[in-house]
């Protein structure tokens, strides 16, 4: 019985570091959150990015907004059609692939003016296979599709969990 009641623990333990190396949260301004006139350029420089982790903006949701952009509307400040914006104040981000990445904020003149702007690079995972392995087509990479499948990828990891919860109840 003790042997199962260790095996129980090292699979929370395995699942629990598996999933914080899945991982990184990287809050976006830090404790300024996504706001006006912060140096979003220096916030990123010496970050790593990589395939699997999550972006989190926050924000006052009446202020400002989240859309993410191509480099073109990056360099412009174009802003999307509304109904691409992310906007509850505290919207995560997955980044699904690698490559440069583009956000901004479309209230007013914050992109123009008021430095509203983050442009990352995302690296894959070395030495592992980026965490979506689900056998479904790959949503076209607008927002709102990224959001349905940071869902997917969380729902894995509840999945993983409710795993173990089995084996505690069978082996208990
Ligand atoms: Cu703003």
């Amino acid at each position: 019985m003790a042997f199962m009641q260790f095996f129980t623990i090292l699979a929370i333990v395995v699942v629990f570091l598996s999933s914080a190396a899945l991982a990184t949260d990287h809050i976006v301004g830090d404790a300024k959150g996504w706001t006006i006139n912060f140096d979003y350029d220096g916030w990123a420089k010496d970050k790593v990015f990589m395939v699997g982790d999550n972006l989190i903006f926050t924000y006052q949701k009446d202020k400002h907004n989240v859309f993410k952009v191509n480099g073109t509307a990056f360099h412009d400040c174009t802003i999307p059609p509304a109904n691409e914006a992310y906007i509850s104040g505290n919207d995560t981000i997955t980044l699904l692939t690698p490559g440069k990445k583009w956000y901004i904020c479309g209230v007013g003149k914050h992109c123009a003016d008021l430095g509203m702007r983050l442009a990352i690079n995302v690296v894959s995972r070395a030495g592992a296979p980026a965490p979506t392995p689900m056998p479904m087509p790959m949503p076209t990479p607008n927002p709102p599709s990224n959001s349905a499948f940071a869902n997917v990828v969380s729902g894995y990891q509840v999945v993983a969990a409710a795993m173990v919860a089995l084996m505690v109840m069978i082996f208990a």
